[in-house]
């Protein structure tokens, strides 16, 4: 089985050895989420730009909904090279670095205006620490505003009370503790199953996820709390990234920034039509009530609270800069 592919090899390196192919990278790129997601889309988007710009120089070839490495493994992946590029939800790794988990506390920077404000302060904290591990953030996008699904009515906060909660990151499973229901980690993959099982019977996801999932199989209640807006982060190993020619480099840096900035607008643009979507599927799209947010809200100072002691110095500095 191994043979006929090292002959391939074989071939391969004597003819570019003859200079009569040119140099061709190809990267294998994990990625969280499925194919009709927005986040996906960019990064495909990101890729095919890549190649052209680089007339095949460098073929990034794109593993969606978690088919190559699964999220909980992407970061430690691209840190040691088993891939060379790779796209997480930040704040999944909340527990190993606070600075990664700011943009998914909930209440904290509510809204596009406040995301990218927070975005501006948060990413040099973000790039030195990746760069620490070995890995270059080349671009960073968040999901639309997190909202919560339920099976049941949802007018007070007591509601969640031994609620299987549905979270997907630290943070949003100290949201759900706080609440008072029991958080539990489910990939979004799995996500209707477990709801149609009682595994879970709330959650805290956006629009987009809500599409993805066919939410209104599962769920009734769509809650617009707009709680935050976790970003997504696509990166590259270092290494490999200084591997490339100097002129892709440059390529693959001014791609991504056009990326990030597509992706800041489909995420919104998505928002509208998900929310959308899933009321015309039969969901209750509900405007939480003024105390009810109160409610919420009183959790995420709690948890900016918490986070500023874990954050240290840097971090306080982060959150008066992000006030001013
Ligand atoms: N969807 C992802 C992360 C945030 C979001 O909106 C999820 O539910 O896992």
């Amino acid at each position: 089985m191994i043979r006929p592919i090292l002959i391939v090899g074989t071939v391969a390196a004597a003819l570019a050895a003859a200079g009569s192919v040119a140099a061709q990278t190809k990267w294998d790129m994990p990625t969280p989420y499925p194919d009709g997601n927005f986040h996906t889309q960019n990064v495909r988007w990101f890729a095919d730009e890549v190649k052209k710009a680089t007339n095949g120089g460098l073929e990034i070839v794109v593993h969606a909904n978690a088919s190559l490495v699964q999220h909980p493994q992407i970061l430690r992946a691209v840190q040691t090279a088993q891939v060379p590029a790779g796209e997480i939800l930040l704040s999944q790794f909340g527990n190993e670095d606070p600075f990664f988990e700011i943009d998914a506390i909930p209440f904290f920077a509510t809204g596009y205006a406040n995301a990218r404000k927070l975005y501006k302060v948060q990413k040099s904290y973000v790039e030195s620490r990746m760069l620490k591990r070995g890995i270059r953030v080349l671009y960073s996008v968040p999901w639309p505003g997190q909202a919560i699904y339920t099976k049941a009515p949802l007018n007070a906060l007591a509601d969640l009370k031994g609620v299987k909660f549905r979270t997907y990151n630290p943070s949003t499973s100290k949201l759900a503790t706080l609440a008072g229901a029991v958080p539990t980690t489910v990939q979004v993959p799995e996500v209707p199953q477990a709801f149609a099982t009682n595994i879970i019977t709330a959650m805290i996801t956006s629009a987009a996820t809500g599409i993805d999932t066919k939410a209104w199989e599962y769920a009734k209640f769509y809650y617009d709390t707009k709680a935050f807006h976790p970003r997504n982060v696509v990166m590259v190993n270092e290494a490999a990234f200084q591997g490339l020619t100097e002129d892709q480099r440059t390529a693959v840096l001014k791609i991504a920034a056009q990326a990030e900035e597509r992706g800041w607008a489909a995420a919104e643009e998505r928002e509208t039509s998900a929310v959308k979507t899933l009321g015309e599927k039969g969901m209750q799209v509900v405007q939480p009530s003024d105390a009810i947010m109160a409610e919420f809200r009183k959790l995420g100072s709690t948890m900016v609270d918490e986070w500023q002691v874990k954050a240290g110095a840097d971090g306080k500095a982060l959150v008066d800069a992000y006030r001013q």
